[in-house]
């Protein structure tokens, strides 16, 4: 490990967000010392609560965001905001309506934004995201909010890495077709019409309300739907209120904890198993065998399943330890 990692860490753990931004860097580059400071930052994280925002392009998911980490600071509660392949800039164009305001989130120590692209991401976008998340949680802050634009896989993947999912439409997709084409209705326990300064904005509100009575109920919890004007803040305070009682009934129930327990499951048996294969690739065998099941399988004599089968037969056959 680099002296600057250390130092780096240093810096990190007394609040210096110019360290926090290179850290999420490195491990979002799969930097060779990221496994190193993600076992570092482990033991201070835990607190943050993931809260994901998605919806289709230009629905004004980045307006309400900024709107809702300004209503969070209210709260006393430090923000860490990410932007997964944003279409467009953060504190750009989409913050002409309420410039002060932004920029008084912009300019708060207690907000954290930062954007990431999910292309070439090894690991997938999921784990990516919760490893970004997990530097931001060990940084301190109590809430993450997720920006994803709706409309491919990756904002399916990326509900995996948070508690709770917003699905923010506008009046024009409020019938809740496209929604439901884009999955979006399976993974919202939140709903949101944005926008509803225009004059469908009550219709399509009731169809949604409609259409999301046949989703089940998950914990007593029936997704409530919530019209906003983002570009004004109206309706903001109300969706924040609907967010921290979710919450908080995914703590009390337990599901918080839960999948806490999955994650650090899940990422035990990923280490062990990249380990046991490092291992026994190191003993020298195995090599040379996989080239000759190789053979074997080219000439037709094996199928790569079987030749994979009968490899792990010769490594636990007692006779190798
Ligand atoms: N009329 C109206 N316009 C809004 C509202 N909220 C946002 N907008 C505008 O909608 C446009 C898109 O807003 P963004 O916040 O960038 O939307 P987004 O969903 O983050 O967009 P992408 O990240 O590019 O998918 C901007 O021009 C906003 O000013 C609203 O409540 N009413
Ligand atoms: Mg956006």
């Amino acid at each position: 490990v680099a002296r600057s990692t250390e130092s780096l860490l240093d810096s990190f753990r007394v609040g210096d967000r110019v360290a926090l931004s290179r850290i999420i860097t490195m491990v979002e580059n799969d930097h060779p010392d990221s496994a190193m400071i993600l076992d570092a930052l482990y033991p201070m994280t835990g607190k943050a609560l993931r809260v994901g925002i998605t919806g289709p392009p230009g629905a004004g998911k980045s307006t309400l965001v900024e709107q809702l980490a300004f209503q969070m600071r209210q709260s006393s509660l430090k923000v860490g905001i990410v932007a997964v392949d944003p279409t467009s800039p953060f504190s750009g164009g989409a913050l002409l309506g309420d410039r002060v305001r932004m920029s008084r989130v912009s300019l708060d120590e207690g907000v954290f934004i930062r954007s990431m692209a999910s292309r070439g991401s090894g690991g997938g976008v999921a784990w990516k995201t919760l490893e970004v998340c997990e530097v931001l949680d060990a940084f301190g802050t109590d809430r993450i909010i997720v920006e994803t634009v709706g409309v491919g896989q990756s904002e399916l993947e990326v509900a995996d890495a948070t508690h709770s999912t917003v699905v923010v439409l506008v009046p024009e997709s409020g019938d809740g077709v496209q929604a439901m084409k884009a999955g979006l209705m399976e993974i919202g326990d939140i709903f949101v019409i944005n926008k509803s300064d225009r004059e469908s904005a009550e219709l399509a509100r009731m169809a949604l309300e409609s259409a999301l009575e046949l989703k089940q109920t998950d914990n007593g919890w029936r997704p409530p739907v919530v019209s906003t004007i983002a570009l004004e803040g109206k309706g903001v305070d109300e969706l924040f209120h609907k967010i921290e009682e979710r919450l908080a009934l995914l703590v009390s129930s337990g599901r918080i904890e839960m999948r806490r327990r999955e994650c650090v499951r899940s990422k035990i048996a990923g280490i062990l198993k990249t380990r046991i294969l490092e291992r026994e690739w190191r003993r020298g065998q195995l090599p040379q065998l996989i080239e000759e099941e190789t053979t074997k399988v080219l000439r037709g004599a094996s199928t790569p399943y079987k030749s994979a089968e009968i490899l792990l037969g010769r490594l636990e056959a007692p006779s190798d330890r």
